[in-house]
């Protein structure tokens, strides 16, 4: 009994350990431009005027600015460009920003999405698998 005890503690020892710093190296190096992309830097736009298209570019993993701040209740017109956006990045989805998704094509090539955010509040554009983050702020 105390043999077991000793053993689920050292599991658990290496989930809260081991676990974290995996992800951690994970998301440092997943970028393809080679770049540290680290997850507390964000990189903040200026609200968005009414009627202006919002530029994001879609890096290999994240976004840049990685948060957005648009007018609740009005269509924006979200125009991303693919900045070494590949693998899961190739294509964006939200939670109900816009239905569909996201092609992001070739390197270079953009595309404009035009985006709604019904009420004010917190949204998200994501790689599908739901990684990479663009955080929108409706207002
Ligand atoms: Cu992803």
């Amino acid at each position: 009994m105390e043999i077991q005890m000793r053993k689920n503690t050292v599991y658990v020892f290496i989930a809260i350990l081991v676990l974290p710093l995996l992800g951690f190296f994970y998301l440092v190096t997943k970028d393809d431009s080679g770049q540290v992309n680290s997850v507390s830097e964000q990189n903040i736009a200026a609200p968005a005027l009414s009627g202006d298209p919002i530029e994001v570019d879609v890096l290999g993993f994240g976004f840049e600015p990685s948060q957005i701040t648009i007018p609740a209740g009005e269509d924006v017109v979200l125009k991303t460009e693919n900045a070494g956006a590949s693998g899961c990045m190739s294509s964006l989805i939200s939670n109900s920003l816009f239905n569909g998704s996201i092609q992001m094509g070739q390197d270079g090539d953009t595309q404009e999405t035009v985006i709604k955010a019904d009420k004010p509040g917190d949204y998200t554009i994501t790689c599908w698998m739901g990684m990479g983050v663009l955080n929108v702020k409706a207002i």
